[in-house]
């Protein structure tokens, strides 16, 4: 079909908005998946332009047409400020890489295999590896990426107690971009992938990543897992109660962990940090028998100083610059740690009166842990819930779920994702919620979660109003000046592989130049936006999460 002048005038104007409101790197105006697509998922993408227009897909390979059609206008997107029409490639079931050609876009290509997934669940847990303090990267499976050890942490000391004797609280993953360990953050991140264990238990039994510990009997994700545990008891106080945080007064600047050799303290203990904690350790009994005893006699301490220490909110110290992970509605931790433990102890009646006062269905996050209340209740307490109990739980899951159904469908680049989604660390939201709709799929079989969940790994692929493929190394189009001390630092031009990029929100919180206001644009790659383009490891959990239950499941 021939396009008018107006048409094509019409195309041009949808490119230039498009363009302005995309961050600079994005090459065209269709978004789609840039990791591939497995032959049965639903392939969509998204066209900057609100009016029909014709497609074709072209075979590579062979030059064949095996579809063409017209794109389906689908609305606007007030977060983006786009309008736009998409172009269902879903038909496309056959191995291969095509060319979708719109008539007034840049061509792109996709790709269709059996397994698109598996080397970008590899590096997105073995990140972890590369996040670990106090060891040194060998070359042999850090790559080019080979550095020495930074932050020992052999000798610490406690914040305003000068006369505490110097404590090991070595090991520990950095948390993020900067090089500090924070227990809050360490929980809901240890305890996700304690629950990728659980639920993939045999694809993670053979599964490996060349990490030091592959050749060793155990899994490589509990040799990763244990990494951060041996760190995290070393924060837990004579007293039962634990440090907040092990960190240095001020972030350092960028530089490579060696050379950032300020001292590093404990800091107070608090409330979170002792339910994080307690609730970490709880689910770690259940994976690790022959440290059960342990873990449990450590969180039933934890629990216990949390009990006599309700409300022990941490704010920094007047000295301490570095992040406060602080939060003051603590209720959904004492709930969770508490679940935690008594599915532990296999304790029947304190589970039936947790569950009775559990709060709706949430989004997981560091400061909301309700939501991991949820699936440690559907996944391990089958057996100690009543039938009727189990019920309740599991079908204000599925309303959950459900809710996100209809959320995507409404959503012109059909995915789950509102306004509220796009605070500090979007991307994250949206892989636990991933997470959560992979779980609803996993209790009732409706593919319709199913289909939710692999619409937000086609958001953080590409299918999203930036263009980016989000985890770095992967996609055509993926972040290069990720705030990440080591990346920016190291000297090599790649930045480490694997990390998924906090993603677009509006607060500006670095005062970097961004060339939008929209929360689903507002993105830059640049070292200078923490706020958008930072990394941590509670980011990168619920997508090894996803990734790992997509592909186990396919
Ligand atoms: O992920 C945290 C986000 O929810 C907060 O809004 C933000 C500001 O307090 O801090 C984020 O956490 C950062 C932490 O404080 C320090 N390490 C890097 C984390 C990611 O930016």
């Amino acid at each position: 079909m021939k396009i008018t002048q107006k048409q094509r005038l019409t195309c041009l104007l949808a490119f230039a908005l498009s363009s302005l409101s995309m961050t600079a790197a994005s090459a065209d105006n269709v978004y789609l998946n840039q990791w591939g697509f497995t032959p049965k998922q639903n392939k969509l993408a998204v066209i900057a332009n609100a009016s029909p227009s014709p497609f074709t897909v072209t075979r590579l390979n062979d030059g064949a047409q095996p579809l063409s059609g017209n794109t389906q206008p689908s609305g606007t997107w007030d977060d983006a400020g786009m309008r736009v029409s998409l172009a269902d490639l879903s038909a496309i079931t056959t191995p291969g890489e095509y060319r979708l050609s719109v008539d007034g876009t840049e061509p792109v290509i996709f790709t269709v295999k059996s397994d698109p997934y598996g080397a970008l669940h590899d590096a997105a847990i073995k990140a972890y590896y590369y996040n670990r303090a106090g060891m040194a990267l060998d070359q042999a499976f850090a790559g080019k990426w080979h550095r020495a050890a930074g932050h020992p942490d052999m000798q610490t000391l406690i914040l305003g107690e000068p006369d505490a004797a110097p404590t090991d609280r070595s090991k520990g993953w950095y948390d993020a971009g900067d090089y500090n360990k924070y227990i809050v953050n360490s929980g809901i991140s240890t305890y996700t992938l304690l629950r990728a264990y659980l639920d993939n238990t045999e694809f993670y039994n053979s599964r490996h990543w060349n990490i030091p510990e592959s050749t060793n009997e155990r899994a490589d994700l509990l040799d990763e897992i244990l990494w951060n545990l041996d760190w995290m008891i070393t924060m837990q106080d004579s007293d039962g109660g634990v440090f907040h945080k092990l960190t240095t007064l001020n972030f350092s600047g960028p530089v490579m962990p060696e050379a950032a050799t300020a001292t590093r303290y404990a800091t107070a203990k608090s409330t979170a940090a002792a339910l994080n904690f307690a609730a970490v350790m709880s689910v770690a009994a259940r994976v690790f028998d022959e440290r059960r005893d342990d873990y449990l006699s450590r969180a039933d301490r934890a629990l216990a100083w949390a009990k006599a220490n309700p409300a022990r909110y941490y704010t920094n110290e007047d000295n301490v610059k570095t992040g406060q992970y602080g939060d003051n509605v603590l209720s959904d931790e004492h709930t969770w740690a508490a679940i935690e433990y008594a599915i532990s102890r296999q304790d029947a009646d304190r589970l039936a009166e947790l569950t009775s006062s559990l709060s709706g269905v949430s989004t997981p996050s560091w400061a909301n842990v309700t939501g991991l209340s949820y699936l440690s209740l559907l996944r391990d307490a089958k057996a100690l819930l009543t039938d009727s109990d189990y019920k309740a739980i599991s079908s204000r899951f599925t309303r959950f779920a459900d809710q996100q159904v209809a959320i995507m469908e409404a959503n012109a680049f059909r995915v789950p994702a509102v306004t509220k989604d796009f605070v500090w660390g979007s991307n994250a939201v949206m892989m636990n919620k991933a997470m959560l709709l992979e779980n609803a799929f996993a209790l009732t079989g409706k593919q319709a979660y199913r289909t939710a969940a692999l619409a937000l790994l086609d958001y953080v692929g590409g299918r999203n109003p930036t263009g980016y493929s989000f985890v770095t190394g992967f996609g055509v189009n993926s972040p290069r000046f990720i705030h990440h001390r080591p990346s920016e630092a190291d000297g090599i031009a790649d930045p480490v592989p694997g990390w998924l990029a906090g993603g677009p929100q509006n607060g500006h919180q670095d005062g970097c130049q961004y060339s939008s206001d929209l929360p689903a644009t507002s993105y830059l790659d640049d070292w200078c936006s923490y706020s958008t383009n930072e990394i941590t490891i509670n980011w990168n959990a619920p997508l090894v999460y996803v990734l790992a239950s997509v592909i186990s499941d396919n």
